[in-house]
């Protein structure tokens, strides 16, 4: 029993995690904390990273953290040959770094679009293409790309959000394609609606989106980001080693589920 356990364990592996200083990119740093990985992590500006180093300090975590925009190429290769440097090769990396714009479409701007497709997007491209190198030379690697329902689903105003996140999905399917000959598992996990500052204008009491998400939801209840770290540690592991290409949506039934009954 306890080898099956084991192979759960993050035990000398490095995580780098983007977009972590708290919210869901937090919540699965520290449960990699848990399981024994190195935490590296960064953020947009030093305030925010400061913020996640004492978050995970009071954790009991010594996190390495890191300002660094995520759609920066020069800075993401930076980064990572920093990382590589002072603490060692990515043995796994989660893309999670995002951002929303709630317009609708026909009021949205190209730059709004735009910006929206850079960080849900091509910033998951930029720096999965900075570590993988590194992966192929140590001989193993885990991706995981915050995917969303917005990978399968559409909904009104969040056009922009919807087109990255499907387009994430299939990223994740190729970089487990092109690569899972090296020994590197690409999967996506998929959060349904949960409860972080980025949903925040959605759990505002009166706001009917509110009630509408609990009655499309089987739980009858907002994820927290506590439901995901257990899934996220296993996309992490060595458990999942067979597991490639998959997307694991976490979203209480919302997926599987037509809606309350009238
Ligand atoms: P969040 O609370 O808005 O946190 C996102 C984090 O990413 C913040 O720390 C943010 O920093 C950072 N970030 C944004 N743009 C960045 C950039 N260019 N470079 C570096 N860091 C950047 O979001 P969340 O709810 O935790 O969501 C995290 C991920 O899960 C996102 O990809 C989101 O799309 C996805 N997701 C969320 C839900 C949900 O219901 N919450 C469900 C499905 C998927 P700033 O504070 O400076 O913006
Ligand atoms: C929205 C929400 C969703 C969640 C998540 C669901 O406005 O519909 O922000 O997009 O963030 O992506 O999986």
């Amino acid at each position: 029993m306890d080898d099956i356990l084991k192979s759960f364990s993050l035990e000398g592996k490095i995580a780098l995690v983007t977009g972590a200083s708290y919210g869901i990119g937090f919540a699965i740093a520290s449960a990699y904390a848990q399981a024994g990985a190195t935490i590296c992590f960064n953020d947009l500006n030093q305030e925010l990273v400061d913020k996640g180093l004492q978050a995970y300090e009071e954790l009991g975590i010594k996190a390495h953290g890191y300002v660094c925009d995520v759609t920066d190429e020069e800075k993401i290769q930076e980064l990572v040959a920093k990382i590589e440097q002072e603490i060692g090769v990515i043995d796994i990396l989660v893309n999670n770094a995002g951002i929303i714009k709630r317009i609708p479409m026909t009021e949205m701007s190209a730059e709004d679009f735009r910006k929206v497709i850079d960080v849900d997007l091509n910033a998951p491209f930029i720096v999965a293409k900075a570590v993988i190198p590194g992966m192929i030379k140590k001989g193993h690697g885990k991706i995981i790309n915050i995917c969303s329902m917005m990978s399968e689903l559409g909904r009104e105003t969040v056009s922009a959000y919807a087109a990255a996140k499907g387009g994430l999905k299939m990223l994740t399917k190729n970089i487990a394609s092109e690569y899972g000959g090296h020994n590197i598992q690409c999967n996506g996990i998929g959060p349904g609606y949960i409860a972080t500052p980025q949903t925040a204008p959605l759990r505002e009491p009166g706001n009917p989106f509110n009630d509408f998400i609990i009655s499309k939801t089987p739980a009858a209840r907002w994820g927290t980001t506590e439901d995901l770290m257990g899934p996220a540690i296993f996309l992490a592991s060595d458990a999942s080693d067979f597991v490639n290409g998959h997307i694991l949506y976490v979203d209480g039934g919302i997926l599987a589920y037509i809606g309350k009954q009238p």
